[in-house]
């Protein structure tokens, strides 16, 4: 029989298989500097209010997959102190643009390990046991044990929230695609500093009947695994 989301654009996962056992839910990025006051996407001048709306949905989805038992993995995109791990084309690219990663702003600086706008904010704050993954890139598994730590555990679902659906999220969904990995992608619980690249990125997923996986919003995977 299985159990299966209400998902587009086909039901996920593919085979039914969908248990506390073999699913993760990976929280991207949920950082002050992606979504809080004097944080990095706030020096942009990008609007809080859209990368601030999945609060609420993730926290609703994260004590549910609590209380049920499934996996709970947390990232956090940021550098070491001396920045040995910052690309020099990444520091220079977003100099262009508010802050500049590496430099001093409001809450430290800017996607600095360590810095407060570099901590994950209070609402969604890992509980002690549950994986963090530091990772200098945009992507989850780049220089980062993730896939070593899902292996492990036996997980084959990634269901997938955070900041920002068109970059780190869909980075990390189309690497764990490629890696076999069944993945779905949380339509209210991700954004963008773009309302339009949110929905393009929603989109894109869905092409070639789900390329990278499918998507659902968070009341359709509730209902599932009610
Ligand atoms: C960005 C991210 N947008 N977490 N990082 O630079 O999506």
């Amino acid at each position: 029989m299985g159990c299966y989301v209400k998902s587009e654009p086909y039901p996920y996962p593919f085979n039914g298989d969908l248990r506390p056992e073999n699913t993760v839910f990976l929280i991207i990025d949920m950082q002050t500097d992606f979504c809080g006051i004097g944080g990095y996407v706030d020096q942009m001048g990008y609007d809080l209010s859209l990368t601030r709306a999945p609060i609420a949905p993730i926290k609703a989805v994260l004590d549910v997959m609590r209380a049920k038992g499934f996996h709970v993995m947390h990232t956090r995109e940021g550098h070491r102190p001396d920045l040995a791990d910052l690309p020099e084309n990444k520091q220079w690219r977003s100099r262009q643009i508010g802050a500049g990663i590496g430099d001093p702003g409001p809450c430290g600086k800017v996607l600095v390990r360590g810095e407060a706008g570099w901590e994950i904010i209070p609402d969604l704050a890992p509980l002690p046991g549950e994986p963090i993954i530091d990772k200098p890139g945009k992507g989850s598994f780049y220089a980062t044990d993730l896939d070593l730590l899902l292996k492990r555990q036996g997980i084959q679902n990634i269901l997938l929230a955070g900041i920002t659906t068109d970059v780190c999220v869909h980075t990390t969904m189309r690497d764990a695609n490629d890696r076999g990995y069944e993945c779905l992608l949380l339509s209210d619980c991700t954004a963008a500093t773009d309302y339009s690249n949110h929905l393009a990125a929603l989109n894109i997923v869905k092409m070639q009947g789900g390329v990278f996986g499918a998507v659902a919003d968070s009341k359709a995977l509730l209902a599932a695994i009610a």
